[in-house]
């Protein structure tokens, strides 16, 4: 655990700091890399420090709070919705992105249909198994591109990347990309998640640079 202290005072410092900033917002329709960021081919790892596994046989999935009708599905219920695959581009605020990732799942589109969110709903808090959690506007979650993942590049996502189900938020710093998430929980006011406690901006739109809180 000492680790782990030292990843979320390191990250709180960034944020002290303003590290990556550099003052040049983009435009997402001309510059596909976003404003300090590099390329990497692989896949980094990156959370708390527990990576829980989540068997299938135990997956459950909850999407409840200011909507009409509460869900909860296991993995064979999930697996029936429509599925959906999606190539899009992951940037974490740590510096790196990765484009073309292929995924496979299910779209949030289809969850909120599901659901149907009752009139004042504005946010969505992600949940995961390892307390982690994280916010969102309602709409940033219904963008066409927002994708419960489980499968990227043909393969199963893996225990450390948040399989068997991650969300993914391409748009956004890849800390909205909630990872063995279990409930998604739809409310009409906003509130804070994990890295939004601590340092970090509510929005993270990173062709604004919206690393951390003003
Ligand atoms: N459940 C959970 N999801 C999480 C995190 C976490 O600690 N726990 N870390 C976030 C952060 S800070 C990043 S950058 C991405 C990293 O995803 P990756 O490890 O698959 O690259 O997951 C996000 N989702
Ligand atoms: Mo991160």
């Amino acid at each position: 655990m000492a680790d782990i202290g030292k990843l979320i005072s390191t990250k709180l410092g960034w944020a002290r700091s303003g590290r990556l900033l550099t003052g040049k917002p983009a435009d997402p329709e001309t510059d596909r890399l976003p404003p300090g960021q590099r390329l990497v081919k692989d896949w980094p790892v990156l959370d708390l420090g527990v990576q829980p596994e989540i068997t299938r046989a135990a997956f459950r999935l909850e999407v409840n709070g200011a909507v009409e009708t509460p869900l909860r599905l296991d993995w064979d219920a999930f697996m029936a919705l429509p599925q959906t695959e999606s190539v899009s581009d992951m940037h974490c605020v740590t510096s790196w992105s990765r484009y073309d990732n292929h995924w496979q799942g299910v779209s949030s589109a289809i969850l909120l249909d599901l659901v149907r969110p009752l009139p004042a709903a504005r946010h969505v808090i992600f949940h995961a198994h390892d307390g982690y959690t994280t916010n969102v506007r309602l709409d940033q979650f219904a963008e066409p591109d927002v994708v419960l993942v489980h499968t990227w590049e043909g393969s199963p996502i893996d225990r450390r990347h948040g399989g068997p189900v991650r969300i993914l938020i391409p748009r956004l710093y890849l800390w909205k990309s909630a990872k063995w998430v279990n409930r998604i929980e739809v409310t009409t006011t906003d509130r804070p998640g994990f890295w939004e406690r601590n340092g970090y901006h509510n929005n993270a739109d990173p062709w604004l640079e919206e690393r951390y809180d003003a």
